[in-house]
């Protein structure tokens, strides 16, 4: 076996000007951290719609109507799905995005094509905004060997080496520390590249989580922890299982920049990404960003949701990222109803075609049983 070899980040005699960038960044920066009434959640849909009009104006139409385009594409992706789960076309585990789409989408429009990008299972929506193709998606979803991941992960486990896409992962927290150490890898080359780890606030309460910050603080990582809290861990709260559960809070027991963002509004949440990013690649510092989200489904297929309350979804509902998007859209005049139709039913023949070439792809071969398993395998 050849020595495996480690080269310090800096020299020793280096210390002393990585102690002044230390010095400069304990003070912990950003926005002013923004705030959600959710006692009076419509009075907020008002403000936070005046809100996301004023982005609006500042945003380049091409870039809002290809935000637009993702979310209904992550949309009615989701939708066909869970009637093809229904009708038994996809085993194992499945669990939707709907009502996040905000946050994927948002997020990975603040990213270059080179940055790495790593989420829990809840993945769909982040593969699709990354361009992974819906064919793909969807095959690897009815477990088919066409699928992004040839198959062999289903709806847990997508992947998209191209698009920098490193999964996809079933273990609650497990991404966070492959995220922190993808991050370290790109600074140890010297490229400028960032990561971004998505994940769910039930994660926080895992001690990868924390280890994870430390050492990113500690080593200055590029790398951008983004907690999207939708509120429940499966069937349990956020209060019924954080102490303090203020997420972007925790991010100063480690001396991050630490961000809130209102997860309904696609432009405010890839706002505070480009932030992070900047931080990220020309200082090299890594964020935390709490992105407040809801998510309208269960939290898998299986899930019969007795938890929750029909008015408690209904509520959140009326801020369908979604709906208040495209309305604002149309209320600026970026777009028509024409525009919308137009792009619905381009949506719709993209998906027909994904769910007709998952039926047609073949199952994975029984010799692919051990193929991509091991990046290096073990020749018997
Ligand atoms: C280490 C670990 N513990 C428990 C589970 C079972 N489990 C699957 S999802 C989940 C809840 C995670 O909730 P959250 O992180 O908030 O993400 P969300 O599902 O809300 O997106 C749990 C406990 C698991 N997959 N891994
Ligand atoms: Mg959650």
């Amino acid at each position: 076996m050849s020595e495996l070899k480690v080269t310090p980040l800096k020299p020793r005699a280096q210390q002393g000007e990585a102690a002044t960038v230390a010095a400069k960044t304990t003070v912990i920066e950003g926005k002013p951290t923004d705030t959600i009434n959710p006692s009076n959640l419509r009075e907020e849909h008002k403000r936070r719609q005046n809100q996301q009009q004023a982005r609006i104006s500042d945003t380049d139409r091409e870039a809002l109507l290809r935000m637009l385009y993702h979310m209904i594409l992550i949309r009615r992706f989701e939708e066909k799905a869970a009637e093809a789960y229904t009708l038994g076309k996809i085993g194992g585990f499945c669990h939707l995005y709907i009502g996040q789409e905000a946050v994927a989408v948002g997020a990975l429009a603040a990213l270059r094509p080179d940055d790495y990008v790593l989420t829990s299972y809840r993945d769909h929506g982040h593969a699709l905004a990354l361009g992974t193709s819906p064919d793909e998606v969807m095959a690897e979803l009815y477990g088919k060997a066409g699928g992004c991941s040839a198959g062999k992960g289903g709806s847990m486990h997508l992947f998209d080496a191209d698009k920098h896409f490193l999964g996809g992962h079933g273990i609650v927290g497990g991404q966070i520390p492959l995220a922190t150490g993808v991050a370290f890898a790109a600074k140890y080359k010297g490229t400028d590249q960032v990561t971004l780890c998505f994940f769910g606030e039930a994660a926080v309460n895992q001690g990868a989580f924390h280890e994870s910050l430390n050492m990113a603080q500690l080593w200055k990582l590029p790398c951008i922890y983004i907690c999207e809290n939708n509120q429940y861990g499966m069937g349990t709260s956020l209060e019924r299982s954080m102490s303090l559960s203020d997420v972007s809070k925790k991010s100063g027991g480690y001396g991050l920049v630490g961000e809130f963002v209102d997860g309904m509004d696609v432009l405010a949440v890839r706002e505070a990404t480009a932030r992070a990013v900047e931080r990220a690649r020309k200082d090299s510092l890594p964020s935390l960003i709490e992105v407040r989200t809801y998510r309208f489904m269960g939290h898998s297929m299986s899930d019969p949701g007795n938890y929750r309350t029909r008015a408690e979804i209904e509520k959140y509902q009326e801020r369908d990222p979604l709906k208040v998007f495209s309305a604002n859209l149309k209320q600026k005049g970026v777009i028509n109803d024409a525009a919308v139709k137009e792009i619905e039913d381009r949506v719709r023949a993209e998906v027909e075609r994904a769910i007709k070439f998952a039926d047609s792809s073949p199952e994975p071969a029984p010799e692919e049983l051990y193929t991509n398993i091991y990046a290096n395998p073990i020749k018997q």
